[in-house]
């Protein structure tokens, strides 16, 4: 069996585990091994150059080393035919609810606000508010969504809801669906946090109009891709102190430019697209699980719905 990596990430992390998982597959990279494309059973992908996933004719899977798979879909030549799966990992999961339970408990803290006396010398100490009172709402209530609602219900933040394109039934989650909830969940939500896919329909979903349905003072925590926040009403939204401080992990244009604005607000925390980074040796296992699947005839799971966009 032949495995073709195409990734600009370094290929290292990969090759102990890929042998590990997959002993009898023959491994190439991209751009540095030669390889008949006919030859290509499996393609291992992290944002690929738009066209060059067209041109293996018997390959019988495409696995993308991610969970998001935006980048993937932009390529308007990508194969229709086969099953393009995306990455659902226990250790995405976990990395991410450990970003979104940091960042939930430092703006539910007030580190934020101590952060910012500390650099004049101020001793103002505020009041505490309760777990269970704080109203924490997750849109995209997916895998990495449902996750991170869990690791903060075991904290004790009882007020969470989630919104979604279907409804859940999910003991001690509220659960909000479909566009015609979405003002009623922002209403509700102080502290709101965004692991939705990139696609057409969330491209843009928290403009001005959408922001301004929060509750004043309101935090955001992005996370899921920069295409879902319109940045420019962000900013305007953080002047006037309708939403009191973000943590963006994800950026319309990434990597982002050092000229843009958010490096030097104070309510604006950076991070550079690490909130959960994939990890090869978990990802390896359940590639080769899906490589097995398919090889039994069977499809592998979290084949991604190209209608859905996710
Ligand atoms: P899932 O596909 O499991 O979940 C996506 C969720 O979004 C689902 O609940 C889905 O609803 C909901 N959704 C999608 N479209 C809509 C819509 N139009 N209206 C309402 N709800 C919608 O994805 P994951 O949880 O695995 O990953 C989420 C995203 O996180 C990825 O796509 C990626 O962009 C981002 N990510 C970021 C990382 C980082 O390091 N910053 C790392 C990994 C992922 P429903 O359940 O009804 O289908
Ligand atoms: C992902 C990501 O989608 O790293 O997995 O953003």
């Amino acid at each position: 069996m032949n495995i073709l990596y195409i990734s600009d990430l370094p290929f290292d992390p990969w090759v102990k585990p890929l042998h590990r998982y997959l002993p009898d597959a023959d491994l190439f990279v991209w751009g540095n091994d030669d390889i008949d494309a006919a030859d290509v059973d499996y393609i291992l992908v992290w944002k690929p150059p738009r066209g060059v996933l067209k041109n293996f004719p018997n390959a019988k899977a495409i696995f993308n080393l991610g969970a998001g798979v935006d980048a993937l879909l932009q390529d308007p030549d990508l194969p229709t035919d086969i099953p393009i799966v995306r990455l659902v990992d226990p250790r995405l999961s976990s990395s991410m609810a450990e970003f979104i339970v940091y960042w939930v408990l430092h703006f539910h803290r007030g580190m934020h606000t101590y952060a910012q006396q500390q650099r004049t010398g101020d001793w103002t100490p505020h009041g505490q508010s309760h777990t269970e009172k704080r109203r924490v709402g997750i849109l995209g209530l997916g895998e990495l969504g449902q996750d991170a609602a869990h690791a903060l219900l075991m904290l004790g933040f009882e007020n969470i809801a989630g919104w979604s394109r279907s409804r859940k039934e999910l003991p001690s989650i509220e659960s909000f669906a479909g566009a015609g909830e979405l003002d009623d969940f922002l209403a509700r939500t102080e502290i709101l946090v965004c692991l939705l896919p990139n696609t057409q329909e969330t491209n843009g979903l928290l403009n001005a109009k959408t922001l301004a349905k929060l509750p004043e003072g309101a935090f955001i925590i992005n996370s899921g891709r920069g295409s879902l926040l319109d940045e420019d009403d962000l900013i305007a939204a953080l002047k006037a102190g309708h939403i009191k401080a973000v943590a963006l992990d994800v950026f319309q244009t990434e990597p982002l430019s050092s000229s843009h604005a958010f490096w030097k607000m104070e309510n604006v925390f950076v991070t550079p697209h690490i909130a959960s980074l994939t990890d090869a040796e978990s990802a390896t296992k359940i590639i080769g699980e899906g490589i097995e699947a398919i090889e039994d005839g069977d499809l592998p799971h979290n084949v991604v719905d190209l209608k859905k966009g996710y």
